[in-house]
């Protein structure tokens, strides 16, 4: 493919970028934040939304149980809006979690009720987009209870008749040494033998939201409840429920390297011509969405895009105050063992590049999940965002990304 490009024009099937400087030119930090800006609202607006419905007498652990997975009181920070008698769907603030909460709920004539309103809510799912739709219903016994009365029954039949699948939780689930209370177990037998439509595989879902202080039996069955709750999820809100859940960190991550490695495949075909150092800004808009994306994978609140549009920012322009020529030999230059030799920035060198911006990125927001609500809101708005990712390009565990890559220094 002897076809001879301008300087700084893509050759190969390369998607480019809406945003793309023109050749020779950079982009100036407000440029860049305002890409920033717009990507990131993009890629949160893609993650959609997972609606899940918590059904369960009054007691029985439903708010406790959707704190311990999502990590945040979606009933109390959420805006309440009453869909129905005994029903309220709260939006969380972040966007991309939906709970139908039945606060209160008993069976019999409160159920009737509540199941009228949510026939009325599901009867034009069909025709709705997916994502508005309920994705997945917990029904919460309570182990103590011990009794699984016809009408619960009958709720769990109809929910499923109504399309939901449903899966039943025995909650409060006391374990002594990693064995489940026989008791519960005895309990969960017999409701698997009622013959119900019990989502995912027919079994009932044992767990205890939080730890006993008395007793001490710990917390347990999350992950089960999570997993099973991934299996009934449309592939349409699977990306929210990740995004929304801070229980398993690693379906986060893996969401995350795919978007890494989408990038990198994107930035090799940007440096397939080699790109001269004045046209150093061509990889940034890609740069950008990724980073975007990786935002949005993790969950951190679209409420605080604006102080990462800042950060990421500063970090792409590698500190300067523009130029996005200056960005990629500023960034190599963090790199250990990756500032650049010759005179281009190779298809290796791009591609190696994006990698250590996207696992440093990726490492800056498990850092940011892992904090409580208030101090992952603070860090965000503050400077320690773009130290701890210049720390993290430091320290590399991505240096080896640079192997065997043209360029100066040791390796
Ligand atoms: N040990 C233990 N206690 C729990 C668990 N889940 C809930 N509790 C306790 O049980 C009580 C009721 O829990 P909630 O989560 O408020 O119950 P709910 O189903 O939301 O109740 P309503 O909102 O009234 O419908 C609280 O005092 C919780 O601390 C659990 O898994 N283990
Ligand atoms: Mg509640």
């Amino acid at each position: 493919m002897a076809v001879a490009n301008p300087p700084g024009a893509y050759r190969g099937d390369v998607t480019i970028e809406p945003g793309t400087p023109p050749a020779g030119h950079d982009l100036s930090r407000a440029d860049l934040e305002g890409m920033f800006e717009k990507r990131l609202a993009e890629a949160f607006a893609a993650l959609g939304t997972f609606n899940l419905a918590v059904f369960g007498k009054t007691g029985a652990g439903k708010s406790t149980l959707v704190n311990a997975i999502f990590g945040r009181d979606v009933a109390r920070t959420g805006v309440g809006q009453p869909v129905t008698k005994g029903l309220v769907y709260h939006r969380h603030p972040d966007g991309f979690l939906g709970l139908y909460d039945s606060e209160g709920f008993e069976t019999g004539t409160a159920g009737n009720v509540i199941l009228e309103g949510l026939r009325a809510l599901v009867a034009d799912h069909g025709t709705r987009p997916v994502d508005q739709r309920i994705h997945a219903a917990w029904y919460l016994v309570r182990w103590s209870d011990r009794r699984f009365e016809g009408a619960q029954a009958e709720f769990v039949r109809a929910l499923r008749d109504l399309g939901l699948p449903v899966i039943v939780v025995m909650a409060q689930v006391p374990t002594r040494d990693g064995v489940i209370h026989p008791d519960a177990l005895e309990f969960a037998r017999y409701i698997e033998g009622l013959g119900l439509p019990l989502a995912p595989n027919g079994r009932v879902v044992h767990t205890n939201a939080l730890v006993d202080e008395f007793s001490g039996a710990p917390v347990f069955g999350l992950q089960q409840l999570l997993d099973a709750t991934y299996e009934v999820v449309p592939e349409v809100a699977e990306r929210a429920l990740t995004a929304a859940q801070v229980l398993d960190i690693g379906r986060k991550k893996k969401v995350v390297a795919g978007i890494v490695n989408q990038a990198v495949v994107i930035a090799a075909g940007i440096g397939a011509t080699p790109i001269p150092f004045t046209d150093a800004a061509l990889l940034i808009p890609n740069q950008v969405t990724m980073i975007a994306r990786i935002t949005a994978a993790y969950g951190l609140p679209p409420s605080r895009s604006r102080a990462m549009a800042a950060a990421g920012s500063i970090i792409l322009t590698g500190g300067a105050t523009m130029a996005g020529k200056y960005a990629v030999t500023n960034l190599m230059k963090l790199v250990p063992g990756g500032a650049i030799a010759g005179s281009a920035i190779s298809a290796a060198v791009a591609a190696s590049l994006t990698k250590a911006v996207g696992l440093a990125w990726s490492r800056v927001c498990e850092y940011a999940v892992s904090l409580p609500d208030d101090q992952r809101d603070r860090f965000l708005e503050s400077g320690e965002v773009t130290q701890k990712f210049v720390g993290f390009m430091k320290a590399g565990g991505v240096a080896s990304a640079f192997g065997g890559l043209g360029r100066k220094g040791g390796s």
